[in-house]
């Protein structure tokens, strides 16, 4: 279902789809959780809400057809560089990345840290699979559409939209593993409300992205393995070393609260700094900051541990020292 007819007076907004609940299929319209994620293309998705053509002109491609929970850093890499080849159109104004929600908020925070462009860029999923009574894609993908087009939206980074929300890519996470508020924002992740199309800014991201962002695609073949070690009472601190066995550059550490481990925690991380591993400390809290609590930890600030394992890749892939990857759990 495309314009025939190019109106000029609309904004052109290019619709890029990978998959998930958002384009799922299941049998029966009462199933929520048996379906085949990424199994409709975007196009059958805006078929369900023809209005949006009044939103703008837009052009589709169907990039991937994955549960996010498949996804991978390399399908990150993939899909900004198709991302940044669209949104080199001069005459597209601005994209729409469909998305499975589990890992969305780790793939839209690396096309934040990536995207070399002012123009919006909006990740859109849902809890609920096309299929389903009640299905929350078609409004998502609506609302999403509407953000992309509206000025107010340039500049701002990736947002996400959900649920008549926008976040930043920085700040979103997903909070509940079912109900279709799932994305939040933290303290300042959440930058605005889109209700029905009608879209109103609040708020606007501090830290460096896209545009003002050092990370470049072009110097990035491929993304270095880390891994996240999550810390539990009592839990075996050689798993860290195992990490490193098995080839980890870098490890984000989930401490408990403002960043605390255990002591043998503490001497196997002592070991693997030595090694010349980059550790990062994060905190398993939903909120709040974390300081370096032992020398030679990366402090990972506000970030969770899932968003601090990106940004570590993204620093080790472009070769950045500890020194300047402490700058850019400051900057990023
Ligand atoms: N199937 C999961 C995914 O693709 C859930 C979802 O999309 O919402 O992330």
């Amino acid at each position: 279902m495309q314009n025939m007819i190019t109106d000029k007076t609309k904004k052109k907004i290019f619709v890029l789809g990978s998959g998930g609940t958002i384009a799922g299929l299941a049998a029966s319209p009462v199933d929520f959780m048996g379906y085949t994620a990424g199994a409709a293309g975007v196009d059958s998705l805006l078929n369900r809400v023809p209005e949006i053509d009044e939103l703008a002109e837009l052009e589709t491609e169907d990039f991937c057809g994955i549960a996010s929970e498949n996804a991978t850093p390399e399908v990150w890499l993939n899909l900004a560089r198709r991302a940044e080849q669209i949104l080199s159109a001069d005459d597209v104004d601005g994209l729409v990345v469909t998305s499975g929600t589990d890992t969305l908020e780790e793939m839209a925070y690396f096309l934040n840290l990536v995207l070399d462009t002012a123009k919006p860029v909006v990740v859109v999923g849902a809890m609920r699979p096309l299929s389903a009574y009640g299905t929350d894609g078609p409004v998502n993908l609506y609302n999403a559409v509407a953000v992309a087009a509206n000025p107010q939206s340039e500049g701002k980074g990736v947002l996400v939209v959900m649920n008549d929300t926008i976040i930043s890519a920085r700040g979103v996470n997903k909070q509940d593993s079912c109900r279709l508020n799932t994305m939040g924002g933290g303290d300042f992740g959440t930058l605005g409300y889109v209700v029905a199309g009608n879209v109103h800014f609040s708020a606007a991201p501090c830290q460096r992205h896209t545009h003002n962002s050092e990370f470049r695609l072009t110097e990035i073949r491929d993304l270095p393995p880390v891994d996240i070690f999550y810390m539990s009472a009592g839990v075996d601190a050689r798993l860290l070393s195992a990490m490193a066995d098995l080839g980890a550059c870098g490890v984000v550490l989930a401490g408990f609260g403002n960043g605390t481990f255990s002591d043998s925690v503490g001497d196997q991380l002592h070991d693997l700094i030595d090694e010349g591993l980059v550790c990062v400390i994060t905190s398993r809290c939903q909120t709040g900051l974390v300081r370096v609590t032992m020398p030679g930890l990366v402090a990972g600030g506000d970030l969770s541990p899932q968003k601090a394992r990106v940004l570590l890749m993204l620093a080790l892939a472009v070769g950045k020292t500890t020194e300047e990857i402490e700058r850019c759990f400051i900057e990023y």
